[in-house]
């Protein structure tokens, strides 16, 4: 090959340079002339030793002058075709667009907001209070004395002396009756802590819904009332309602309620251990002594409370068997509501 052929080749090297569509067809151009084995220039590389000594710099320079020009030729060609080169799938505009998932409410959201709305319409206002709360509010002003089991350090989240995690939403309710005068007629939703070891049936936060209506002539018979409505706008017209004494350190007397099950209907099942009841809640008239520790005078009102899990609401009602599902935030179970 001689000297005078080396132009020509140039030319036909960078049209194919710039003919090249894609990346791939560039490579192949590529391979064709600066190939190892069989590239035509590495071809002419190696025959510079072979070339009459007088003609021998002048080809070699020739060459390598070509090597250098197709080099850069490539790596010009290959930038632009992979500016150009779209990065993944190209975008059907013309497409309807995805619809973004709508999320929903969390159950425990939705049974909150149901009570709230029952509760409601017989006038109770909603009250929010503090999670972290003093023992004042918490144990004292609910008339739990000092020496209760409740106050053990080991059933409470201690945050530091005299201050902790409310154990009821009753805190709020004391709050509410040291600003205000009676009437008083509120429901506190919320959380509440117990450091109780987690199991199905147990959560160290769990959340209640507690209610108090004081004013002067209240009666156990409006108690009776408003929580058997309660019942049968939450659970249904169909459930029967039993009141059953017990004790609170709050209430005197006490009382827990109990609904005919929500499953047999009250034939008795597992469900209900064969009882054909389940308790939903606890309640009573509220004890003088707490009437006393927010400055209301026992002698001119009276007044009943209520408190009950919300959880435990929500697992009845849409018959979930483990609590700990409801804070595992799995949507396969959230997305079911
Ligand atoms: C004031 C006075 C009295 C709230 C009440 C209960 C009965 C009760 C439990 C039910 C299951 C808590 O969620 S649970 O673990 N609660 O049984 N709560 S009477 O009584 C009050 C509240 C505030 C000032």
């Amino acid at each position: 090959m001689g000297l005078e052929e080396i132009g020509p080749l140039r030319e036909r090297a960078l049209s194919l340079i710039r003919a090249a569509k894609d990346l791939a067809a560039l490579e192949a151009v590529r391979v064709e002339w600066l190939g190892r084995k069989a590239g035509r220039i590495t071809a002419l590389l190696k025959s510079i030793p072979t070339v009459a000594a007088d003609e021998r710099a002048r080809f070699g320079q020739a060459v390598n002058d070509l090597k250098s020009a197709v080099t850069e030729h490539l790596a010009a060609r290959r930038a632009a075709l992979e500016a150009a080169a779209p990065r993944g799938p190209m975008a059907d505009v013309t497409m309807p667009g995805r619809r973004p998932p709508l999320g929903r409410l969390h159950p425990i959201t939705r049974a909150t907001r149901e009570m709230v709305e029952i509760f409601g319409r017989l006038g109770f206002e909603v009250v929010e209070g503090l999670e972290v709360e003093d023992e004042w509010h918490n144990f004292v002003g609910l008339n739990i004395p000092p020496e209760h089991p409740a106050r053990d350090p080991l059933d409470n989240y201690y945050l530091k002396d005299r201050v902790l995690l409310r154990t009821q939403t009753s805190t709020v309710q004391v709050r509410v009756m040291e600003k205000r005068k009676p009437p008083v007629r509120i429901i506190a939703p919320g959380r509440v802590y117990r450091p109780d070891t987690v199991d199905a049936s147990h959560s160290n936060m769990f959340h209640q819904l507690e209610g108090l209506w004081v004013e002067q002539g209240v009666t156990f018979a409006d108690l009776k009332g408003v929580l058997a409505m309660f019942a049968r706008a939450f659970f249904g017209p169909q459930v029967r309602t039993r009141f059953q004494p017990s004790y609170f350190p709050f209430t005197e007397p006490s009382a827990e309620m109990y609904v005919s099950c929500l499953l047999c209907g009250g034939e008795g099942c597992p469900a209900c251990k064969r009882k054909g009841w389940m308790e939903i809640l606890g309640c009573g008239m509220v004890d003088p002594n707490v009437f006393e520790a927010v400055g209301y005078d026992p002698d001119q009102v009276t007044g009943f409370a209520f408190g009950m899990g919300i959880d435990r609401q929500a697992m009845l009602k849409y018959a979930i068997h483990d609590i700990r599902l409801f804070f595992e935030n799995d949507v396969r179970f959230l997305r079911q509501f």
